[in-house]
């Protein structure tokens, strides 16, 4: 088997239940056969960014190893947004979940199926605030991701949660 390489992902719902599907993404991506998470960011509630008038956000980041392709990693993110019950509708539009692949270690690659490193990371407060607490060095575009996120403009990004790992329900937000 291969070595397992690094990816960055970056989470975010703002219908239904919130914290639940996040917390259920999460607990999906870590029951996936060569995902491994290494760390999850705080959750961050978000002024809607590119269509303004939705439902505001929770988001937050997540770390993971995997042996995974990237292409591989994207077919399981989006068959998690599917069973989650995303429906796709317009694009920057409200959704129960939405999973965007950051960053994955060793490619850079755009195709229309995916774009590598995630072209707005670096214009989104949403992104690199969750993204600056797990990966602050991680360069992107020749600036770190803290660099990035010291730069941006984050009124209406806020932190409201650690999120706690439980031994025995897996990832939980903190009440
Ligand atoms: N795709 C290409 N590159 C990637 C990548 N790196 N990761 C393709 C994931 N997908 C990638 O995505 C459309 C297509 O992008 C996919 O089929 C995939 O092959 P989508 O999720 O179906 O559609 P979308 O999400 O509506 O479009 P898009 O452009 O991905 O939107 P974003 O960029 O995901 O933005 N405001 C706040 N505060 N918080 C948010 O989380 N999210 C959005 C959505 C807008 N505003 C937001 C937030
Ligand atoms: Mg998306």
């Amino acid at each position: 088997m291969s070595e397992p390489s690094v990816a960055y992902l970056s989470l975010g719902a703002n219908l239904g239940n919130r914290e639940e599907t996040l917390c259920e993404a999460v607990r999906r991506l870590e029951a996936s056969k060569g995902v491994e998470i290494a760390a999850v960011s705080s959750v961050y509630e978000t002024e809607p960014w590119g269509k303004t008038d939705q439902p505001r956000f929770l988001n937050l980041a997540v770390a993971l190893r995997t042996t995974l392709s990237p292409e591989g990693l994207l077919a399981l993110t989006q068959g998690i947004e599917t069973s989650l019950g995303r429906i796709r509708h317009e694009r920057w539009g409200p959704r129960t979940i939405d999973i965007d692949i950051l960053w994955f270690e060793g490619f850079e690659k755009s195709t229309p199926e995916l774009t590598l490193p995630h072209p707005y990371m670096t214009e989104r407060a949403f992104v690199l605030a969750p993204l600056a607490e797990i990966a602050p060095v991680l360069t992107i575009k020749g600036k770190t991701v803290e660099a990035w996120r010291e730069a941006i403009d984050d009124k209406g990004v806020n932190n409201i949660s650690e999120y706690k790992q439980s031994e025995k329900n897996g990832p939980q937000l903190k009440s």
